[in-house]
């Protein structure tokens, strides 16, 4: 009962971390003597100290003989911060318990098992599910070396993402939009095609209060990002990331002189290889990437296997229009069997409008 209260804590504790510590997990930590929290903490932002550290030096007394509730597994290796079990063993803490393990290589089971070396009590896997939830991106980063992927789209009722004139702005209402901004905040990066740009000519940050910009990202297959454009105007003070296949040294140069980082990508289909992009992304620890548009990414993101997560906002109104644009282009399922599954579909309501939330079966 009591390890769940305190694990609860931790994770809130944890959450409050959400946008901040990219490449980093969120993480929190509670420290319990005598049936008292005698500290807490987490880890508030990139290169800062770990939560458990944090918790340490919030204590209002002596730690020996504590119990540490933690919610991700105290690492044990020398990286930005030194190792969370060195700072546990000096402290005195008699007990740790664990939310879920941190399959990041450096630590795998090392740090428990450091600690159970040294005579602590570990327990490990206590509401461990909401632990892992909570790190979902990071856990899926450290494992297959790809960010993790969300697809964000808002459509109306009969799924069109623009009228008949190609016009977007808007489907959804400010409030489901304002929401969008927190997804920006929460994700390393965004991610959009090069059409996107040349039609809305968008900044892609984020426009809310004490929160961060994203990592922008275009595809831009031939490099045809204006230099005039927003994107490329705020390069200097928001990332900003152009993948391209076209290797022209005088072309880059200037890209990179106002401030934009050129990558060069394999290409697939005479088009930007998105796996290879996502690959170099991960290498470049940006551990999860919010596709915000169009059609043809979403479908060369999803035919590839690179996304993990779906959300859709819906907007109760019609469009109608045989040519009019819905969110997946390509060629599409050819047969209902074909289709790609979503799961765990949660509906929220957010004014007038919906959100529905689901992840991609993995086949
Ligand atoms: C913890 N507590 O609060 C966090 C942990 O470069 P560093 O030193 O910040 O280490 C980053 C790695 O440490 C990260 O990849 C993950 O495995 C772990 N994060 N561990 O004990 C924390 N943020
Ligand atoms: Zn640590």
């Amino acid at each position: 009962m009591d390890d769940q209260k305190y694990m609860r804590m931790a994770l809130d504790l944890a959450k409050k971390g959400r946008g901040w510590t990219s490449p980093n997990p969120m993480v929190g930590a509670v420290i319990v003597k005598d049936g008292k929290v005698i500290g807490k903490g987490w880890h508030q932002k990139y290169r800062s100290l770990h939560a458990e550290r944090e918790a340490l030096a919030n204590c209002r007394q002596s730690a020996k003989d504590a119990t540490l509730y933690v919610t991700l597994e105290p690492c044990c290796h020398h990286g930005n911060q030194p190792p969370c079990t060195e700072a546990i063993l000096e402290s005195g803490i008699k007990e740790v318990v664990v939310g879920c393990l941190d399959p990041n290589p450096l630590v795998a089971g090392k740090g428990i098992e450091i600690l159970k070396n040294h005579g602590i009590l570990v327990r490990n896997g206590i509401l461990e599910q909401e632990c892992r939830q909570l790190n979902q991106a990071f856990l899926y980063w450290i494992q297959t070396g790809y960010p993790y992927c969300a697809l964000k789209y808002a459509m109306t009722l009969d799924g069109k993402i623009a009228a008949a004139s190609g016009e977007s702005k808007w489907i959804t209402s400010s409030k489901a939009r304002n929401q969008v901004h927190l997804l920006r905040h929460e994700y390393a990066a965004i991610l959009v095609g090069i059409n996107t740009v040349l039609k809305d000519d968008p900044m892609l940050n984020c426009r809310l209060e004490n929160t961060k910009d994203p990592i922008r990202i275009v595809v831009d297959t031939h490099l045809r990002l204006p230099l005039d454009s927003q994107l490329v105007q705020s390069a200097k003070n928001i990332p900003l990331i152009a993948a391209t296949c076209q290797n022209d040294s005088t072309k880059i140069a200037e890209y990179e002189k106002a401030g934009v980082t050129v990558l060069i990508c394999q290409s697939k289909d005479n088009q930007v290889d998105l796996k290879d992009l996502f690959y170099q992304l991960g290498q470049m620890k940006i551990n999860s990437v919010l596709i915000e548009g169009g059609p043809a990414i979403a479908a060369s993101a999803l035919d590839q296997g690179l996304v993990q997560k779906v959300y859709t906002y819906i907007s109760p109104k019609l469009f109608g229009g045989t040519h009019s644009k819905s969110p997946i282009g390509g060629q599409g399922a050819w047969y209902p069997s074909d289709c790609i599954k979503v799961k765990g579909c949660k509906v929220h309501t957010i004014g007038a409008d919906f959100l529905i939330e689901g992840e991609i079966e993995s086949n």
